[in-house]
């Protein structure tokens, strides 16, 4: 269907280059890839490339007439006070803060809760403009010492900084870091990480923007005061270049526990190395060669395994091994044959996480159709002691430990921007206060109305899906509405604060949805499993379902339907506009993976063949071309007897240092739509715009600056109110 009308003459794309001498040869199939040449991009063609699809761009977003008041009202709104949950190291408090538009979070500390904090890291003043994020933040035990990752521009590598005694900055810079996580040891002396190799092309990370395969992680031991060229190699595995590495040391600081993952399926092997056996600690084998000797509980990628709690040999873990929905084991490391269950797997809720807390109690968090349930259990039987009292929405924060007899719990919800509440763990009954509240002015609750509803797929799965709108809305079919979705790895959508959608529902008359489809953890690893591999295509199904329900609702019609994904979720919405055209008046498809037979030879691309398969394996082949995004552009008016069908409007988000889905993938789908819908034919059907907005010094999405965020939403929303042909209210 398209927009309701032509907002603008035809625009006039640059033609890039085909190469028509590139074509593979997959399993008997010939596939041109013509705009290979846009994988490099570092060459001044690809540049040129980008420059002339800003331009484009820039020429589309300057009659957007809205986008003045949507980012006006998008930063009065995003101008309130936001804080994270505190966690106690030491006798210290710490915690992050914004203010409201600075660009990055600023970490506190403070001797006591009621004491007056002090800013003991600014990132903001680490860059001229936000670019440079803090991305980990680890004290020490006795919260004296803090590790500190940065990176620049969203790239997902990382440097490692120390501050000692306090404050003091070391000189120490730990580069190559990729994927870690960063764990002290219990004597404070140092601390592990992860890494790649350097590479032998480039001396530093920062400069241009790396794209070549993440191969021989490796896990490492950094001497506090000492530099990174002593730093211990602990784990590294030639054998299976592909595996990563992540090591944490248990709370008693008695064992460092080492996850191996392969790819992104919630699977990994689990080794332990007992630090106790080392009268001289890691100290002692400074200068040494040869790996730390783990000891392989799990040498399988079976099942994943988390540790959740230990007492001395005696450990907990959760896991989903014969437990879809995961369940509590214990077994004691001297037996390692004898596993028991201390809570079994629920029959419809899935187990989240667990943490110790207070001596032996558990907090433990479960998903139940895709709101968080919060309980307090006994660690040493799995008992239910108490189910702490929650509104719909999701945890998104616990903070605490065993030591610890309170508790941080940050809370939020689609009409509900912030709550931290303390919890007192040594009453009778705990004892749960609000302890902050985030409250963001001129915004009020009561305007709106959430719903859960469960329509059916096509093959008749009931899909849970969110919708939020203004209150008194009739059903009448006319309501511009914004459908997400994200359908993968095992990652659900729960519902949280958005100032763009509120935004949108307020001043534009938007309807917003999340659809939670498969491929997500909504319901545990059978629902993962059932939009994934030969099964990806359900979560289009999905996807496509909940556009159909949203219009036969009486909610919206296909030209005011516009859906919106990120990542995973931005091949998600590219693969239903092609699968789909008539049904969308927009798309909105950020940092995809658009390009299904090669994402596995970039960066940490080949993890995802958990996910996706490969294309080097003939039948995943034939999954993966089936649906790719860049391999199933076509023209819709030539495929129906309807020929006024064209693809919706359509924008591609991309960013120059996305190092985790990298911009190629966006370039070349761009290329492609442009080429077969509007540039090789005269007086083409095609008249909704295909374009891209491609940002300057961002990556992925983490790590983005407060402006940036506010300023692509701007665009995004501003396009689609445009093509929409809608207009502001109040
Ligand atoms: C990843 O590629 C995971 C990358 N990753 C790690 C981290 O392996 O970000 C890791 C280890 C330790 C700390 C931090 C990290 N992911 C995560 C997928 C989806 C995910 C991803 O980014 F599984 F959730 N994708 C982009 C998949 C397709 C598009």
């Amino acid at each position: 269907m398209g927009s309701l009308s032509d907002p603008f003459p035809p625009l006039l794309y640059p033609a890039a280059r085909r190469d028509d001498s590139i074509i593979d040869y997959y399993h008997g199939v010939l596939i041109p890839d013509p705009y290979r040449w846009l994988e490099d991009l570092e060459s001044p063609e690809t540049k040129a490339f980008m420059e002339a699809q800003g331009a484009v761009t820039d020429s589309v977003l300057t009659e957007c007439g809205e986008w003045e008041k949507l980012h006006c009202s998008i930063t009065a709104l995003f101008d309130h006070e936001r804080y994270e949950a505190p966690f106690k190291r030491g006798e210290k408090y710490f915690y992050f803060h914004n203010s409201g538009l600075q660009p990055q979070s600023v970490l506190f500390v403070q001797n006591s809760l009621d004491s007056e904090p002090e800013v003991l890291l600014d990132p903001n003043g680490l860059s001229e403009d936000g670019t440079v994020a803090l991305c980990v933040a680890a004290v020490s035990r006795d919260g004296e010492h803090l590790a500190y990752g940065i990176s620049s521009n969203g790239s997902d590598w990382v440097t490692i900084k120390v501050m000692i005694d306090g404050r003091k900055t070391e000189s120490v810079s730990i580069s190559w870091v990729k994927f870690s996580t960063v764990s002290w040891t219990a004597d404070g002396k140092g601390f592990f990480y992860s890494r790649y190799p350097a590479s032998k092309e480039r001396d530093n990370v920062d400069s241009e923007m790396e794209t070549s395969i993440n191969l021989n992680h490796q896990l490492y031991y950094h001497f506090l005061g000492t530099d990174q060229s002593e730093d211990l190699l602990c784990w590294e595995d030639s054998e299976n270049p592909e595996y990563r590495f992540r090591a944490t040391v248990t709370e008693d600081g008695k064992y460092i526990i080492l996850y191996i993952f392969e790819g992104c399926d919630p699977v990994n092997k689990l080794y332990y190395y007992d630090l106790s056996a080392l009268s001289t600690g890691l100290e002692g084998l400074k200068g040494t060669k040869g790996l730390l000797p783990f000891i392989k509980l799990v040498n399988t990628f079976e099942a994943r395994y988390s540790v959740i709690a230990n007492d001395d040999s005696e450990f907990t873990f959760l896991t989903n091994k014969e437990a879809p929905k995961y369940k509590l084991i214990r077994l004691n490391l001297t037996k390692p044959d004898v596993w028991t269950d201390i809570l079994q797997e629920d029959q419809k809720d899935v187990l989240q996480y667990a943490y110790a807390v207070n001596g032996d109690q558990l907090l433990v968090c479960y998903l139940s159709n895709v709101k968080h349930i919060l309980q307090i259990r006994d660690l040493k039987t799995g008992l239910l002691l108490h189910n702490l009292p929650l509104d719909i929405g999701s945890v998104t924060e616990v903070s605490g430990r065993r030591e610890d007899t309170q508790i941080f719990i940050s809370f939020s919800s689609f009409l509900t921007p912030g709550i931290i509440y303390k919890c007192d763990l040594t009453s009778v009954v705990p004892e749960i206060k609000i302890f902050r509240e985030v409250l963001v002015p001129g915004f009020d609750r009561g305007e709106f109305l959430i719903e859960q509803v469960f329509f059916p797929s096509k093959d008749g799965t009931k899909i849970p899906m969110f919708i939020v709108s203004k209150k008194h809305i009739t059903l009448d079919g006319s309501h511009p509405t914004l459908l997400y979705g994200y359908g993968g790895f095992n990652f659900s959508l729960t519902p949280y604060f958005s100032v763009n959608r509120i935004v949108l529902a307020r001043n534009l008359g938007f309807v917003f949805c999340i659809a939670n489809i498969r491929g997500g953890g909504e319901y545990g690893q059978e629902w993962h499993k059932s939009g994934s591999l030969s099964k990806k295509q359900n979560c289009f199904d999905d996807f496509i379902a909940a556009s159909e329900f949203l219009i036969s609702a009486g909610y919206t019609n296909s030209s005011r339907l516009c859906i919106e994904g990120g990542s995973n979720g931005g091949l998600l919405v590219a693969a239903c506009i092609n699968q789909r055209p008539d049904l969308f008046g927009c798309a909105l498809a950020h940092v995809g993976v658009m390009d299904m037979l090669r994402f596995h030879k970039f960066t940490i691309g080949h993890s995802w063949t958990s996910e996706f398969g490969c294309s080097d394996k003939e039948e995943e082949f034939h999954w993966l071309v089936r649906y790719s995004p860049l391999h199933n552009v076509e023209r819709p008016w030539q495929k129906t007897f309807d020929g006024s069908i064209q693809y919706p409007s359509t924008m591609l988000l991309t960013a120059d240092h996305d190092d985790r889905v990298v911009p190629s993938h966006s370039f070349k789908l761009l290329a492609t739509m442009q080429y077969i819908l509007c540039l090789s034919m005269e007086k083409s059907p095609q008249k909704n715009p295909i374009i891209a907005r491609i940002d300057r010094k961002a990556g992925h999405g983490a790590g983005h600056p407060t402006q940036k965020m506010i300023d692509e939403a701007a665009d995004r929303y501003g396009f689609v109110a445009k093509m929409m042909g809608l207009s502001w209210n109040q």
